[in-house]
């Protein structure tokens, strides 16, 4: 396995069968490098998954990490976290991505007890919650399932506990949708990804990484059950919404 920092030139270079993106070893000896370069607002994001686990979680409660990675948000909450008695729960199906996130975290020096799963997030125990982060995990769920588990996300959260959901977003609007997209590429480009690395890796992602409207976010997070939901950061088709139950 490469280390955990090695630079991103997965697509570097012309792949004759594509295949579909799967986070196996490959991608996570790059993972961060490529993180960082293809989520715009992605350090933002992980910063405020900090402040808003500081500001919601109640002493003796759980928070959740679902689709961890290598567990830069539930390091966000673990050294942000003021409450007593609290606990994180990480859970991925990547089995590689789990076993470089054990190490991330037997190295890591904060106190708040940090559990990771490697499983499936629909059908994980999600119980006594005052925080649950999907951070770009939504996405890669089948989007019949998606109802589903969010509602199993809602029933685990305490009242007033909060959803932080961050995804790839389309917009119903062709014009604005392929503006958004120029300018991410834009942002790729500028961070220093090829037009080749762009392309193979937008096919890779094709079927894998189902994006939806934030209509059809807000939606659904009012059909299971949210009292309120909105976006609160975005940057081109990349945003991320707070739900509070
Ligand atoms: C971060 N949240 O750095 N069950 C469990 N894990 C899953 C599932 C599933 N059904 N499907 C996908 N994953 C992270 C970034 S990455 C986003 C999240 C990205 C996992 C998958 O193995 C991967 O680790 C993660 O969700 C998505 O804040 O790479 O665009």
């Amino acid at each position: 396995m490469t280390d955990a920092n090695s630079p991103d030139n997965i697509y570097a270079n012309p792949i004759a069968n594509l295949g579909s993106f799967q986070f196996d070893e490959q991608v996570v000896g790059v993972f961060p490098d490529m993180i960082k370069r293809s989520v715009p607002g992605y350090a933002t994001i992980i910063n405020m998954i900090g402040t808003l686990s500081e500001k919601y979680t109640r002493s003796g409660s759980n928070c959740y990490d679902l689709g961890c990675s290598l567990g830069a948000a539930s390091l966000a909450m673990r050294h942000r976290i003021q409450a007593a008695d609290t606990s994180i729960i990480g859970i991925d199906n990547s089995p590689a991505m789990i076993e470089r996130c054990q190490m991330v975290m037997d190295a890591d020096s904060g106190e708040i007890p940090v559990e990771l799963r490697c499983g499936d997030i629909q059908s994980t125990d999600i119980s006594n919650a005052s925080v649950v982060v999907l951070n770009f995990t939504l996405q890669f769920i089948p989007v019949e399932h998606r109802h589903a588990i969010l509602t199993k996300i809602y029933d685990g959260l305490n009242s007033g506990g909060v959803l932080i959901l961050s995804e790839k977003v389309t917009f119903g609007d062709d014009p604005h949708d392929q503006l958004m997209i120029n300018l991410y590429h834009d942002f790729k480009r500028a961070n220093g990804y090829s037009d080749l690395e762009i392309a193979q890796k937008r096919s890779a992602l094709e079927n894998v990484l189902i994006p939806e409207t934030l209509d059809g976010h807000r939606q659904r997070l009012k059909d299971v059950g949210f009292a309120s939901c909105d976006v609160w950061f975005q940057c081109f088709n990349f945003a991320s919404m707070i739900a509070i139950k």
